[in-house]
């Protein structure tokens, strides 16, 4: 048996130059697990607590040796001489300790480091890839072990990109019959191909948060007829060889009871806003469509999913936020075919894999997402193969925060053929 023996947290910087935190657990055998947090840039409003120090005077409040203390001075302790396969009872014992609803007295991020560390530190002693211990977890029958289909962000806008477009993310999807490594090299070509478009237009190839471009565009249309291009000059058929997804992030573009687009003169109420979106599906195939409604609308979700369901996934982000409340109120509203999960949003592996489960069991598409602000921890890809997902959601094929993820899954993808 290998027991807790230590657990010590420090803080590190982010993708975006902000802190998170880092936590190793030590076992008595000498094994070690590490792991990081990372961090939202448009956080919803159901979403389990990340705990900042409020310190103005460091990081602009976002500091976060609150949560590192509680590492080390409250987890710590009460999990050393646990056997560090009992995933179960360690997440337990955290969600007990920290005593809230949404994690806010220890931190889900102060949690989630240690209940990550402690999955890693697992993998090793059960002589595992991590990937094959996690899925220890879950049901696996009439599931396949295979790498989800990636879904690139190469188009920043919203709150990732000084706010040139409206929606958040504009996502390529290579169609999922292309092997992995095909679907990389699709998305590099993509990726290159616009960068040059917007090159020969003379518009910014600077990019947003999470690695896409992030150019001044006259609005989201433009966006979408661009990526179009790009695809069109690699020789690749949209609708066919690849697909296109969008995330409009709809709690930003909502204010005073109305969605604001820039592709139209006048603000919009929910059913224009969904005529817009299926305007775009006829003309660009947008089979992924993430949080396209604010989420407190719930007629809206169950209209658009009427409206739109059975040709594009709709996926609840910021409506849902991993938690399993409100995965039961979006499914008793049948307002969404496909969930984001976010491990960061609810704060233990184990409450992550729950709502994974129940998800899957109500048939939606389950897509492993990664935060605007991330770390090089790889963790989501091996937690997203574990799963069984359907898509990965880790932003541009480009920038080391985004790859390492993405570079993982090329390693697990090597390691499935030797099975
Ligand atoms: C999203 C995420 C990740 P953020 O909305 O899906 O892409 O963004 O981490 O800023 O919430
Ligand atoms: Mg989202």
């Amino acid at each position: 048996m290998s027991k807790i023996k230590q657990v010590f947290a420090r803080e590190i910087l982010n993708s975006k130059g902000f802190p998170s935190i880092e936590t190793t657990v030590v076992l008595n055998d000498g094994k070690t697990g590490v792991a990081s947090c990372p961090s939202g840039t448009s956080v919803g409003n159901y979403e389990a607590c990340e705990l900042h120090d409020n310190d103005k005077s460091r990081f602009e409040g976002k500091g976060v040796l609150k949560a590192v203390d509680n590492v080390q001075n409250l987890i710590g302790p009460n999990l050393v001489g646990i056997d560090v396969i009992k995933q179960q009872v360690i997440d337990k014992i955290m969600i007990d300790l920290d005593g809230t609803q949404n994690k806010s007295r220890l931190g889900a991020n102060a949690i989630l480091s240690v209940s990550i560390a402690v999955a890693k530190a697992a993998a090793k002693v059960s002589v595992l890839p991590l990937f094959l211990y996690l899925r220890e977890y879950i049901k696996k029958e009439n599931l396949n072990l295979k790498i989800p289909t990636p879904a690139f962000n190469i188009l920043n806008g919203g709150q990732h990109a000084g706010l040139n477009v409206d929606f958040q993310e504009f996502l390529v999807i290579p169609a999922s019959s292309f092997s992995y490594d095909e679907s990389l090299m699709i998305a590099n070509s993509t990726y290159v191909a616009l960068k040059k478009i917007l090159k020969d237009r003379g518009l910014s190839t600077l990019v947003g948060d999470e690695g896409g471009f992030g150019p001044a565009l006259e609005n989201n249309n433009e966006g979408l007829a661009l990526i179009s291009k790009s695809i069109e000059q690699i020789n690749l058929r949209l609708g066919f060889d690849i697909f296109l997804g969008l995330d409009a992030a709809a709690n930003n573009i909502y204010t005073d009871g109305k969605y604001h687009v820039k592709d139209k003169n006048t603000s919009l109420q929910a059913m224009e806003l969904i005529a817009f979106y299926q305007e775009l599906n006829s003309n660009y195939k947008i089979i992924y469509l993430e949080d396209p409604i604010v989420d407190s609308d719930w007629d809206s979700w169950s209209e658009i999913i009427l409206k739109m369901g059975n040709q594009t996934i709709i996926i609840g982000d910021d409506l849902i936020a991993t938690n399993p409340y409100r995965l039961q109120m979006a499914l008793d509203k049948k307002a969404v075919t496909g969930i984001i999960i976010k491990p960061n949003q609810i704060g233990t592996v184990i409450e992550a894999i729950a709502v994974v489960e129940v998800a899957r069991a109500a048939g939606l598409k389950i897509i492993i997402s990664h935060r605007s602000g991330e770390t090089n921890d790889d963790f989501i890809a091996d937690f997203a193969v574990a799963m069984s997902a359907d898509y990965v959601k880790f932003g541009a094929p480009a920038r080391g925060e985004r790859v390492a993820k993405y570079n993982r899954l090329s390693q697990i993808e090597k390691q499935l053929k030797n099975l």
